[in-house]
């Protein structure tokens, strides 16, 4: 590895003890670049590397709200400003009770290389909170979100840092969060946020998007190998926006889902997640209960295993881990290589553990996508959702799909291209990391030294 390289992911190392996940993607995306830094002297020259671990801006602010009950609590809010050379931060935020800042930091980190993919013009930035949501009234919720929103709202603005959701923030926060910045603001700035609803400027597509995209890079996948996506059968974990679009758009294309996990076990559906009927009941299910997905298996018949994960089933082709990060570390990854499943495509943000995403890679059957260019369509929509905002349009869902269809497309060739050039094959993973770093790389070079 080249030696700069190395001293920059070793300083990040010293500094980050604490905050392992930020450690982790920073190792992940700079091995990658190695040989474009051998390539461009003038980057070491200018210090690149130790500036673009560098938050541009990162802060912390307290968020209080009363519960029901009339009882206090105190929380901490996150705002990461991570990379703004190509456009104004964009990233979601994460409402959980484990966020830190390892967590916003490792989540601003992709989002950097991730929205350079996207082709728009998108920084990378990532907020939160350690708000729970779990069993918390409206009420609650909305007064949580009009507290974090008064502390936010100065920071944020349609060309300086756009928000959107991530775990625990869906339109129903961002609709909270929303109203709270019009009342601060007295100014119809919607273009403040993504992932709105439609009645005030939400785009369609949006909550489907990341799901989609997922499946339309599989396409591209697929169609590399001169394989077809016509009768695929894929494991995914997760069943949240996006694991609900993966399925949606696998039966569309004529593939299906047949097994799913969530927090209490999996599902296997070996008729697949493909009927209106079961698409419905997963919504019902989840706004009823997010921690279970037994009920599916009871209504229809289908097996269900507790407390386990899907990742070594034989029976699919395709392994699409769409949950959380870290899902599938080292034994699960021995399992996924031993099935014989070709496709490893990951969709949640930093699903892999590097390690296990390492053996992963090193397998001769498999071929490994990476989430920060398979996940990007989600962020896509938003920056599309941008642009309709400041037209002051909508547009088609046709339309939404069609250009979520071309990016993903686009996302995969630039990503195989810049593979090759640099001597990989047709490596996804390193691929990704070059073609978004060159692109950020080159932004940042032509501003001068900040
Ligand atoms: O991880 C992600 O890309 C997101 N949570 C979506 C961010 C966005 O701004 O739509």
């Amino acid at each position: 590895m080249n030696a700069y390289v190395e001293s920059v992911i070793n300083n990040v190392r010293a500094k980050h003890a604490n905050e392992p996940e930020f450690v982790q993607t920073v190792e992940e995306v700079l091995s990658s670049i190695s040989p474009v830094i051998d390539a461009h002297p003038e980057y070491e020259k200018a210090d690149l590397l130790n500036r673009i671990v560098e938050p541009e801006r990162m802060f912390t602010f307290r968020v209080v709200w009363q519960d029901d009950n009339g009882a206090y609590h105190t929380q901490t809010g996150y705002r990461c400003q991570f990379n703004g050379a190509i456009g104004p931060y964009k990233g979601g935020l994460r409402f959980q009770k484990n966020v830190y800042p390892g967590i916003i930091k490792f989540l601003g980190f992709e989002q950097i290389f991730k929205n350079a993919l996207t082709g728009l013009p998108i920084g990378g930035g990532k907020g939160g909170s350690d708000f729970d949501p779990a069993g918390k009234s409206d009420a609650e919720v909305m007064r949580f979100c009009q507290s974090f929103m008064t502390a936010l709202y100065k920071y944020i603005g349609p060309s300086i840092d756009v928000p959107a959701g991530d775990m625990g923030v869906g339109g129903r926060e961002i609709g909270y969060l929303f109203g709270q910045y019009r009342r601060l603001k007295g100014t119809y700035e919607n273009g403040v946020l993504t992932g709105k609803g439609l009645s005030y400027g939400g785009s369609l597509i949006r909550p489907e998007a990341t799901g989609y995209g997922a499946m339309y890079y599989l396409c591209e996948v697929l169609k590399h190998e001169h394989d077809k996506i016509e009768g695929k059968r894929i494991a995914i974990s997760g069943y949240g926006n996006v694991g609900w679009g993966i399925m949606k758009k696998a039966m569309q294309l004529g593939a299906k889902v047949t097994y799913f996990a969530g927090p209490d076990g999996y599902v296997h559906d070996p008729d697949g997640v493909c009927t209106e009927d079961k698409l419905n009941f997963i919504l019902e299910m989840r706004a009823k209960d997010p921690m279970h997905c037994k009920p599916y298996a009871d209504k229809y018949g289908c097996e269900f295993v507790p407390n386990a994960k899907c990742w070594g089933v034989k029976d699919v082709d395709v392994y699409m881990p769409a949950a959380t990060q870290n899902d599938v570390k080292m034994e699960s990854a021995e399992k996924i290589a031993a099935s014989g499943v070709k496709y490893y495509i990951e969709v949640a943000n930093m699903p892999t553990t590097n390690d296990a995403l390492n053996y992963l890679r090193a397998q001769k059957h498999m071929i490994v996508a990476p989430s920060k260019a398979v996940n990007a369509g989600g962020v896509g929509v938003s920056a599309l959702e941008m642009s309709q905002n400041s037209e002051r349009l909508s547009w088609t869902a046709e339309e939404v799909d069609d250009q979520l269809k071309k990016m993903m497309i686009n996302i995969h060739k630039v990503s195989a291209e810049a593979a090759e050039k640099y001597g990989f094959g047709y490596d996804l993973v390193t691929g990704a990391n070059i073609a978004g770093f060159q692109k950020v790389a080159t932004a940042m070079m032509e501003q001068g030294v900040f």
